[in-house]
């Protein structure tokens, strides 16, 4: 149907008509992936943003968990929880799963990077956050990353405001600066629904900015393919697709691949080592042999020459 020139498009109800029509297979019209330095609030803040106890608070979390709710306007946020960067238990092959994972629960790619921060530990990790981002999701990941300080009610308590911090730390300027969604400071309390409808708001205009679209890119479109091709293949819904689709499957096969690779190259590392000692070991009881036979002619010539009573010493 094409639009009449001049005809009026009713937004709120544009939106109404859009998530009436929603099916199993579309994604959620806004999508945050909470990311962060461990133990920096990311758990709690996914819990203030869906309402709910969802997230586990307190534990390391080590799995990449999503949640969905509705907004207000009808449109449905999906927030995406996932183990804390540094100092994690996780070893590198795990954080490749989990990473994966993460790409799946997002596609087809997530409407901001929340960077959760806890600003009385900021570190030089949380500095380099949006250049890990970068790297893990692609340079233009950092048009659509965003700070959000959690334990905004002891920056209350302690009347220190964001703007103060960064004043007094170049470092944490030099941070946000690079975060071009901006930031946003939450308190602890669940009560208080006008700071997520904040904080959606400021992501709607950031999105905006960047063409009103999530942010997405070949890994997440591969994604968002396997998702879409296990629903109509498996007959699956879309949160079962979203966990276990054939773009999970194939990162994991090759992960399996490169560790047994990893593996080979070690045993062969080793099997040389281990040849190159048998050889040393080897010339080195050769060299003993010659020594001792060298010995053993250097006594018999001193005896013969004692049994000829010509020894002076
Ligand atoms: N006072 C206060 N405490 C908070 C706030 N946010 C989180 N905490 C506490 O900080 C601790 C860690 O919170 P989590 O939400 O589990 O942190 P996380 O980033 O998910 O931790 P990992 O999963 O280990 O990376 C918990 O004891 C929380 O109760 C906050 O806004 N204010
Ligand atoms: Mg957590």
């Amino acid at each position: 149907m094409s639009k009449t020139k001049g005809s009026r498009v009713d937004v709120g109800e544009a939106k109404k008509k859009k998530c009436d029509q929603k099916t199993v297979e579309d994604p959620e019209d806004v999508s945050i992936l909470l990311i962060g330095k461990t133990g920096t609030g990311k758990s709690s803040v996914g819990n203030i943003i869906v309402n709910a106890n969802h997230f586990e608070v307190g534990k390391n979390t080590v799995g990449c968990e999503k949640k969905s709710h509705p907004l207000p306007d009808g449109r449905r946020l999906a927030v995406i929880d996932t183990p804390g960067l540094f100092h994690t238990k996780l070893t590198a092959e795990e954080m490749k799963t989990q990473l994966t994972r993460c790409v799946s629960l997002c596609a087809p790619g997530p409407h901001v990077f929340l960077i959760v921060i806890e600003p009385k530990r900021f570190s030089r990790e949380d500095k380099e956050m949006v250049k890990m981002i970068k790297r893990m999701f692609g340079d233009g990941a950092a048009k659509y990353t965003m700070a959000l300080f959690s334990h905004g009610d002891e920056m209350e308590r302690d009347g220190v405001s964001v703007e103060r911090a960064v004043y007094f730390n170049p470092s944490f300027n030099d941070f946000l600066s690079k975060c071009k969604g901006g930031f946003h400071v939450f308190n602890n309390n669940k009560e208080n629904r006008n700071q997520v409808n904040e904080l959606v708001g400021k992501i709607d205009n950031m999105v905006q900015r960047n063409g009103g679209r999530c942010y997405t890119n070949d890994m997440f479109r591969e994604a968002q393919r396997a998702i879409s091709r296990e629903i109509s293949q498996a007959g699956v819904n879309r949160e079962t697709a979203e966990r276990n689709n054939s773009f999970i499957r194939a990162v994991e096969r090759a992960a399996a691949v490169a560790a047994a690779a990893e593996a080979a190259a070690e045993a062969a590392a080793e099997a040389a080592v281990a040849a190159t000692a048998e050889a040393i070991a080897a010339a080195a009881a050769e060299a003993i042999v010659e020594a001792a036979v060298g010995v053993a002619d250097v006594v018999s010539t001193v005896t013969a020459v004692r049994e000829d009573g010509c020894v002076t010493q």
